[in-house]
């Protein structure tokens, strides 16, 4: 692996604008957001969008208007979230797809989420698997816990490849319920990945102060990074963060000093087996 794959995840569904004022949640943000963060080297958005008053919502207008700003102002890759916010309905999580992203993200399973629960009930993950083969979406497997691998491999062994033929999955690391941000724990994945497909790609993203060990780790291990303040809000002890910028130019230096710079958007289409964006 010659090159990192850099996934900026900038606004999350957790956080509210009031107590994270940095965080980008108008269109007109997310655009800026995602043509800085592609100027320093993310191929990847991981998107969640607001309504109006700042809330996460999943409205197909205003997704199918968000992928359509982005792709109209950038090159990234762009995937959108069917995790939603705890509390959407597995309708609008499978939903999401009709906005016709160019890959989406699929969790490989329920866990604890702090003082909640992020349902992704077999037959949920089942259903958006298949839609996405059908449309051609290529999806990134998010991993919340060890056992979510296995589950994985049963979805493939039962359901086929996904569209692309490759598998990528993102190790999300520290959420409060899921496996923790460390070194080991990531390992413990990478040993799992060895009884998934050849080939098989990981990125990780480390939750709060978990995100420098699990860069580093990922990097060491031959992994890829998901940066943002979806998963970090604040970027040293004291300190906010004050854009997703600060976090992709730490994540790029991080790569670079590991001797594997950022890939292209057009390196990332390629290694995900994302199809080249149509010509305007
Ligand atoms: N917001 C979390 C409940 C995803 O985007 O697919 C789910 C999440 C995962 O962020
Ligand atoms: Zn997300």
């Amino acid at each position: 692996m010659t090159g990192t794959l850099i996934t900026v995840a900038p606004t999350g569904a957790e956080s509210s604008k009031a107590d994270v004022p940095a965080l980008p949640v108008t269109p007109e943000e997310l655009v800026v957001t995602a043509k800085e963060c592609e100027a320093l080297g993310a191929s990847v958005i991981h998107v969640h969008i607001r309504d109006d008053e700042a809330r996460p919502t999943l409205d197909l207008g205003r997704l199918r208007a968000t992928v359509a700003a982005l792709r109209g102002a950038t090159d990234l890759i762009v995937q959108l979230s069917s995790g939603g916010a705890v509390t959407d309905p597995e309708a609008d999580r499978l939903a999401v797809l009709d906005a016709g992203p160019d890959m989406a993200s699929c969790t490989m399973g329920t866990v604890n989420f702090g003082d909640d629960v992020f349902m992704n009930r077999w037959e949920f993950v089942v259903e958006l698997h298949t839609r996405m083969r059908e449309r051609g979406i290529v999806p990134e497997y998010e991993i919340f816990d060890l056992g979510h691998l296995t589950a994985l491999q049963r979805l493939l062994d039962k359901h086929g490849l996904p569209a692309g033929e490759h598998v990528h999955v993102d190790l999300v690391m520290g959420v409060p319920g899921g496996m923790p941000g460390t070194t080991e724990a990531l390992v413990a994945c990478r040993q799992a990945m060895r009884d998934l497909p050849e080939g098989t790609t990981f990125s990780a993203t480390g939750i709060g102060r978990s995100t420098i060990p699990v860069m580093l780790a990922s990097l060491s291990a031959g992994g890829h990074l998901r940066v943002g303040m979806e998963d970090t809000i604040t970027y040293a002890k004291g300190s906010p963060v004050e854009s997703n910028m600060q976090l992709v130019a730490r994540a790029v230096g991080f790569a670079q000093l590991a001797q594997r710079p950022p890939l292209t958007p057009t390196q990332a289409r390629a290694l995900l087996g994302v199809p080249a964006p149509e010509a305007p």
